[in-house]
C-alpha cells in the first residue's frame, strides 16, 4: 500500500529551492510564487521506491516523479494539485482532495487515484488493477491505452470518461450528472452504471461488436443515449431498453 515514510514538503522562500532526501530519492522543491514545484529524482538504482510526498496545508502544488517508481504516495491539499509520473508507477497512492487537480501518469499498476471534489483531470496510459475516483465537479478522465481490472467512480457532476484502448474486467460508475462515456475499442466483462439520474448521459461505441461479452449497462434513465457508430439509441424506461431513433424495431436491452 502507501509508503510508510511520508516526507512533508518544506516550503522554501519565494524564488528559493530546497533539496531533501527520501529513501535515496532526491526531492527538489522550488517556490515559484504561483505554485510549489516538487520533483522526485531516482535513487542510485535508477528508481523511486517507498517515497511519500505530503503537500503543505495550502497552496497550489505540482509534483513530478521523474523515474520508474514503486510504493509511492502523494497527498494533496484543498488547492490545485498537479501530479505527473514520467515512467511506470507501481503501487502509487494519489489523493488530491478538494480543488481542481490533475494527474498524468504512464503505465499505472496496482494504484489508487482519488481526485476528491472539484473539476479534476486525469490522463493515464495502460492501467491495471487500479482505481480512479472523483467526487462532485465536472471531471475529465482519459485512459489512453488498455484498461484491465479498473474501477472508476466519477460521482456527481457532468463527467467525461474516454477509453482509447480495450477495457477488460472493469467497473465504471458515472454517478449523477450529464455524463459522457466514450469507447474506442472493445469493452469486455465490464459493468457500466449511468447513475440512475434525470440527466442525459451519452455512451459512445465505435461498433456494436465492441460491446463484447460480459459488458452490461445499468442505471440508465429516460432519454439516455447510446451512440454506436452513427446509430443513436435512446433509453426508454417503459421498454427497459435503448430504442433506435432511426429504426424503432431495433433495440438494445441491458441488465
Ligand atoms: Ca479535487
Ligand atoms: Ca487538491
Ligand atoms: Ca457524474
Amino acid at each position: 500500500m502507501a509508503s510508510s515514510d511520508t516526507l512533508s514538503i518544506f516550503v522554501p522562500d519565494i524564488g528559493q529551492t530546497l533539496t531533501q532526501d527520501a529513501n535515496g530519492a532526491e526531492v527538489v522543491t522550488a517556490n515559484r510564487r504561483d505554485a510549489l514545484r516538487t520533483q522526485v529524482f531516482a535513487n542510485q538504482d535508477g528508481r523511486i521506491s517507498d517515497v511519500g510526498i505530503q503537500a503543505p496545508e495550502s497552496g497550489d502544488t505540482t509534483t513530478a516523479f521523474r523515474a520508474r517508481s514503486e510504493d509511492t504516495s502523494l497527498i494533496g491539499n484543498a488547492d490545485d494539485n498537479s501530479v505527473f509520473f514520467g515512467a511506470v508507477a507501481n503501487n502509487a497512492f494519489i489523493s488530491t482532495a478538494d480543488g481542481n487537480d490533475s494527474v498524468v501518469v504512464n503505465s499505472f499498476i496496482d494504484g489508487t487515484i482519488d481526485l476528491g471534489d472539484g473539476d479534476n483531470v486525469a490522463v493515464t496510459g495502460a492501467i491495471t488493477d487500479s482505481s480512479i475516483s472523483a467526487g462532485t465537479g465536472a471531471d475529465q478522465v482519459t485512459i489512453r491505452r488498455t484498461a484491465t481490472s479498473l474501477d472508476v467512480d466519477l460521482g456527481a457532476g457532468d463527467d467525461t470518461l474516454i477509453f482509447g484502448g480495450k477495457v477488460l474486467f472493469s467497473s465504471i460508475e458515472m454517478g449523477e450528472g450529464a455524463d459522457v462515456l466514450r469507447f474506442s475499442s472493445s469493452a469486455r466483462n465490464t459493468s457500466i452504471d449511468l447513475g440512475n439520474d434525470f440527466d442525459i448521459d451519452k455512451v459512445y461505441f465505435e461498433t456494436r461488436s465492441d460491446i463484447a461479452s460480459g459488458t452490461v449497462i445499468t442505471g440508465a434513465g429516460e432519454g439516455d443515449q447510446l451512440i454506436i457508430g452513427g446509430n443513436e439509441f435512446i433509453f426508454s424506461a417503459a421498454d427497459s431498453a435503448f430504442i433506435s431513433t432511426t429504426d424503432p424495431g431495433d433495440s438494445i436491452t441491458f441488465g
